[in-house]
């Protein structure tokens, strides 16, 4: 049995594509009974009804998925952990950076894992979750005691039937990730525009180069992989131009009012700045005016 924490786009993707029976979404305090119902549309078939039932005191999962925003995470666990056993392995799907480590500091002896992953799943009505996207998910773990259950882990997920991958190097992917969301979904939320059109506006544009430059002195930091400002820039802007029809998920965010990633994205990379006496002034404003919109 897998359970999730976290019924959005991402859970009830993972939720909709593992073998029916086997999955159940953790219940958060005062959650009502009643199962979760919404339909489904995959990438290439017709839709299905989806029915997954909250986990059950005394019900002992195989793996917990944490499909929550980087902000609620802690605070998520902190309630749902007490009544999952300490051999579980947590797999957090967080963007950004800083909520991981946040998790893997406050249970080191617990297996903690992370997914990296280009599926795109959205809800564009309330009880309407599309797979909107094929794409690749990659698990590694993030502390010693998740390391020999990388494989399992991966095998769990794999029989979604969604491409899944084990990852000797889980930061190295969340670092990627974390580029391209540093690069894209701030200009998106701001500028109010899907993924493509910020590569014609003149913000991005002000911006973009002197962003690059930053990120890519924070990698050198960090001690990641160095990149040029001109290859992180390339790499941006590919990924902006392959989902140009796409609302990111932090201008999705904006438009439903929720809170934002922005402090585990250009947040994240502000703090690390401030760590290493690196001065980050465009992540800065890019945070300061996402979090305004919020
Ligand atoms: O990951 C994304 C997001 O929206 O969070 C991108 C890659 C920008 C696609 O929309």
């Amino acid at each position: 049995m897998i359970a999730i924490l976290g019924a959005g786009s991402m859970g009830r993707l993972w939720a909709a594509t593992l073998p029916a029976g086997q999955v159940a979404f953790v219940p958060r305090p005062g959650q009502a009974p009643d199962s979760v119902c919404y339909r489904f549309q995959p990438i290439d078939d017709k839709s299905v009804s989806v029915t997954v039932p909250w986990l059950q005191p005394g019900q002992s999962p195989d793996l917990l998925l944490v499909t929550t925003k980087a902000g609620n995470t802690l605070e998520a666990l902190k309630a749902a952990l007490p009544s999952i056993a300490n051999s579980t392995p947590i797999l957090l799907f967080q963007n950004g950076l800083g909520s991981q480590q946040q998790v893997a500091q406050t249970w080191p002896s617990r297996p903690v894992l992370a997914a990296s992953t280009t599926e795109g799943a959205n809800r564009p009505e309330p009880g309407l979750t599309v797979h909107a996207g094929r794409g690749d998910t990659w698990v590694g773990a993030l502390n010693p005691v998740g390391h020999p259950l990388v494989k399992r882990v991966t095998q769990l997920l794999a029989d979604s039937g969604l491409a899944v991958h084990p990852e000797q190097d889980i930061l190295a992917k969340l670092w990627q990730k974390l580029v391209i969301n540093a690069g894209i979904n701030a200009f998106t939320a701001v500028l109010d525009c899907p993924n493509g059109e910020i590569l014609e506006q003149p913000f991005y544009q002000r911006w973009i180069n002197p962003l690059c430059r930053e990120i890519s002195h924070l990698l050198a930091a960090a001690g990641r992989p160095e990149h040029t400002p001109e290859a992180l820039r390339e790499t941006i802007e590919a990924v902006a131009r392959r989902t140009a029809a796409n609302t990111s998920s932090m201008r999705a965010d904006v438009l439903a009012r929720r809170t934002t990633e922005i402090d585990f994205i250009n947040g994240y990379l502000m703090r690390l700045g401030r760590q290493h006496g690196i001065p980050t002034p465009v992540n800065q404003m890019l945070t300061e005016q996402v979090q305004q919109l919020n």
